[in-house]
């Protein structure tokens, strides 16, 4: 393993047992079965009891509730090694563990807590999370689904679309407007006033279940609101800073593949009677490629010390994000570009995490979003 900034001195040994055990789950289980997953546009649902049983879901959350109270940095390594195989399969534990899981446990009463904690960290329920509409992705302030309160509880009417997991999921995080501003709302998925579309053709994330989520008049109890949720938008965005953290890792992961594929290529294809990588052209894209991989790698275990520590400014998430995905994209494109015709191939991998890349730059807020909050912080001016 190349190390020439000595990362892996900075991980503890629980840490590297976390990383490894994921890494050899990708290795062994997922790499086997990700070709064809993508190819055919299918999550592969056999995975999720062996990413139960490896005790990924809710791995941050204490004891009581299912969880292993893992460190921030353990659960950054968790989402690198898992987008070193597919970023469907990073999003897919995202949305788990991020966006149903914390949700629940920083904004949940004690009996939903209790009730589902325990089941999703099982991996005996699955768990999205709806914030886009069709007419509301950048903008969640401006959202049309509404939940108005009725004798025995609230009327939920809408639709949520972008949703990841939505096709597989059992319970549905939703904002929606009701007379006093946004709320979050647990929804069961199988109650009646509720309808799942799968969303297809897509060329992006072809390995991870996305969906609409439509609501007609769904009557849900009033214990189903999430109490914690009363300061509205800020709530969901409280949410969306533990998704956008995993994130920054994860898009690490699907780079340092490609670097990894890239510069094996470079090195046993021969054109000109020498390999590709005794050329000044190519050495200058995988110095390039691997500056960038260091450098974001390092921003990240910085991220994840500061969440350690309780410090985080989720505008120092943004930073990251942003810089992960650009610098992700870009060495997957040059990686895709060292193996010439071949980049263009499912075997090589590398053409697959560049199209899930395009996706990992679009949500959980877009570049020109995280830009702007970058910018705001600097500036003091909001531009969106
Ligand atoms: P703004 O006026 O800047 O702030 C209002 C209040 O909110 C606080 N805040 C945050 N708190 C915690 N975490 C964050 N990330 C926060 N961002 C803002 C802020 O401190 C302030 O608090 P206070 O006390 O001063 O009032 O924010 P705004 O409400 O105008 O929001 C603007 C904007 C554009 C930043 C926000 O709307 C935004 O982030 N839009 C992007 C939408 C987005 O990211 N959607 C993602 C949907 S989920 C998804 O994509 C899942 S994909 C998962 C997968 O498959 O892996
Ligand atoms: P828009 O907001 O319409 O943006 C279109 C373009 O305009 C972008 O380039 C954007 O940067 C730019 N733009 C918008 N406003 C400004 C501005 N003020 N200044 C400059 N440029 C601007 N959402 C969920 O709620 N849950 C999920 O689980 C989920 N999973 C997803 C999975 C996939 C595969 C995808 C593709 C999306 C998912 N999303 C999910 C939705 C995702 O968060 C949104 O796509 C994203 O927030 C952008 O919203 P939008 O697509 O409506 O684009």
């Amino acid at each position: 393993m190349l190390d020439l900034m000595q990362l892996e001195a900075q991980f503890t040994a629980e840490e590297i047992l976390i990383r490894d055990s994921t890494a050899q789950f990708v290795r062994d289980q997922v790499m086997p079965i990700i070709t064809n997953a993508f190819e055919q546009g299918e999550f592969p649902t056999q995975l999720i009891g062996q990413l139960a049983q490896l005790g990924l879901f809710g791995m941050t959350l204490p004891e009581r509730y299912g969880g292993s109270d893992a460190s921030a940095i353990a659960y950054g390594l968790v989402c690198q090694e898992l987008e070193r195989g597919d970023s469907g399969l990073r999003s897919f534990l995202s949305v788990q563990n991020s966006l149903c899981i914390y949700p629940i446990y920083a904004l949940g009463s004690d009996a939903q807590k209790q009730y589902w904690l325990p089941r999703l960290a099982r991996g005996e329920a699955i768990g999205c999370f709806g914030l886009t509409e069709p007419d509301a992705g950048s903008d969640p302030a401006s959202m049309r689904t509404s939940a108005q309160q009725v004798d025995d509880g609230w009327a939920l009417n809408g639709t949520k679309t972008w949703i990841t997991n939505a096709p597989l999921a059992d319970v549905a995080i939703v904002w929606a407007k009701t007379s006093a501003g946004i709320r979050g709302f647990l929804i069961e998925l199988d109650r009646p006033g509720v309808s799942v579309t799968s969303i297809k053709h897509k060329l992006s994330m072809r390995a991870s279940a996305t969906g609409e989520l439509s609501f007609d008049n769904c009557i849900i109890p009033a214990d189903n609101l999430l109490p914690g949720s009363e300061r509205g938008l800020v709530a969901a965005l409280k949410c969306l800073t533990q998704a956008r953290f995993g994130i920054a890792w994860g898009a690490m992961g699907a780079a340092s593949a490609c670097f990894d594929i890239a510069r094996d290529y470079a090195l046993t294809r021969t054109q000109f009677g020498r390999p590709i990588a005794a050329t000044q052209l190519i050495q200058h894209d995988l110095a390039t490629m691997y500056t960038e991989l260091v450098k974001a790698q390092w921003l990240n275990l910085q991220l994840a010390r500061l969440h350690d520590q309780q410090q985080l400014d989720p505008t120092a998430i943004s930073l990251a994000k942003r810089n992960a995905c650009e610098q992700a994209l870009m060495i997957a494109r040059r990686a895709r570009h060292i193996l010439g015709g071949n980049g263009i191939s499912l075997e090589y991998h590398v053409i697959r995490h560049l199209a899930n890349l395009e996706t990992v730059y679009t949500y959980e807020g877009t570049d020109n979003i995280h830009t702007l909050i970058l910018g705001k912080y600097l500036t003091g001016i909001a531009a969106f």
